[in-house]
């Protein structure tokens, strides 16, 4: 099933002739209306779409130095609802939006879950965190527009998530990969069999995760597992999606327009290539985005996709350009570690990254749970040593870096209700 079958299958001169009639309207409306971008976009300023890389990026500074609604293009009376990012480095990033901003995201969001298997009259428990993080309305409204029944569980305790899930048997589950993984490990430890409750599918998103981690939510849950991605200067989730072909995601592209870019150099990457993720929204009224810098790192996929859909696809998230850790002069992603832990079948789908800069020489440590299973048949962790040092030569062939592994006991690292906290610097 295709949501909305005329706007995801247009061929590729309606969609780019729509595509620019949408980028004129929107600079202008921008040009218009915000200060910011009338300083910066002159009226001799390009707005067709061959012109785009003329114009100017947009950063998350240029968000923070208009904090909080310096950016918005409509009066504040018209802006029906505040998200706000986590703001975990200083003030947040506020963004609003009108009525019918608030549209077109529902749109968007019905586009990707009916794309990942949601239908009208589905149970989907909602497992994003409401409030200003865009994760929890944003799937909530999406399924109202599908005609779903909603259980807006949250980041309820894991105990509630279980007794919901038993309970309620839902068709659907949505959260971050990182708490529905501790969701289905609360409900083991707890006597329960998260693959056992019915579920048809879930969408995960909201940080990046690996095919290992979607192994483990597969196996977990006993349904497949879809990519959904978004950022709440963009929208919030809903910007793109997995379908049935999980052949990377589906941008919704007639409401925004993606482009890659080498994140130094700040040109166009074309070809497929790895590089920042540029967006510009199409539609958006309320706080129009031109050529935002996302920082996150992805590349087009070439050719069609299976399902039908003619959108622009993009792989899955490597993570951000600020991601990136440096240590002794080797450049590397958590994302990476993650990839080759998990393609060691012993261990289980939680770790955590140390870098130690306190003394001259940074080291990295990669602390890492090994399966209940793995450690009742070694009798203990003191028992895993050929395990540990296994793991330190995968990741020094994968990484070219010597790294210190150690083991932990199954359930003690920090889980958590929202985006998992991979990466501890000390300093
Ligand atoms: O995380 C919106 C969202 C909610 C997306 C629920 C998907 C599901 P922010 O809090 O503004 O918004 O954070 C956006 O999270 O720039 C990426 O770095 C990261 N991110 C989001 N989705 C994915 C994903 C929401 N599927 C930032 N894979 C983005 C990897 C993701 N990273």
């Amino acid at each position: 099933m295709i949501w909305n079958r005329d706007a995801e299958t247009l061929d590729a001169g309606a969609r780019a002739r729509l595509q620019g009639a949408r980028l004129r309207e929107t600079v202008a409306w921008a040009r218009a209306r915000v200060g910011f971008y009338r300083d910066r976009l002159p009226a001799t300023a390009p707005d067709r779409l061959e012109d785009l890389a003329a114009l100017p990026f947009t950063r998350k500074s240029d968000l923070r130095a208009h904090y909080p609604f310096g950016l918005f293009a409509v009066r504040l009376p018209d802006i029906a609802r505040l998200h706000a990012s986590s703001g975990t480095k200083g003030k947040p990033t506020v963004v609003g939006y009108t009525r019918e901003d608030l549209d077109v995201w529902r749109e968007v969001m019905a586009r990707m879950m009916v794309a990942a298997g949601c239908r009208p009259g589905d149970l989907l428990h909602n497992a994003f965190g409401y409030g200003l993080f865009t994760g929890g309305l944003g799937f909530h409204q999406g399924a109202e527009r599908v005609g779903m029944t909603v259980v807006p569980a949250s980041s309820a305790p894991t105990a509630r998530h279980r007794l919901l899930l038993q309970d309620f048997r839902p068709a659907g589950l949505c959260a971050t990969p990182s708490f529905a993984l501790h969701i289905a490990e609360a409900m083991r430890a707890a006597g329960g069999a998260p693959d056992g409750c019915g579920l048809r599918y879930g969408m995960y998103g909201a940080e990046p995760w690996s095919e290992g981690i979607r192994r483990a939510l597969e196996d977990a849950f006993g349904c497949p597992a879809y990519d959904v991605y978004g950022l709440s200067e963009i929208i919030g989730p809903g910007v793109a999606g997995e379908c049935e072909a999980r052949d990377g995601m589906h941008v919704a592209d007639d409401h925004f327009l993606p482009e890659i870019v080498d994140p130094a150099s700040d040109a166009p990457v074309e070809g497929g290539r790895e590089g920042e993720l540029v967006l510009t929204t199409l539609t958006k009224r309320g706080m129009p985005v031109i050529r935002y810098r996302t920082g996150d790192l992805t590349a087009v996929v070439p050719g069609a996709c299976a399902c039908g859909r003619t959108s622009a696809r993009i792989r899955r998230i490597k993570g951000r350009s600020d991601d990136m850790l440096i240590v002794r002069g080797v450049n590397l992603y958590p994302s990476e570690v993650e990839a080759t832990l998990l393609a060691v079948t012993d261990l289980a789908p939680h770790y955590q990254l140390i870098v130690d800069r306190r003394e001259t020489m940074a080291t990295l440590e990669i602390e890492v749970e090994p399966t209940e299973a793995t450690v009742a048949r070694a009798g203990g962790l003191a028992g895993l040593v050929g395990l540990r040092d296994e793991i330190a030569h995968r990741l020094r062939a994968a990484l070219g870096l010597s790294v210190r592994v150690t083991l932990v006991a199954p359930r003690s690292l920090p889980r958590s209700e929202g985006k998992a906290v991979r990466v501890i610097e000390r300093r």
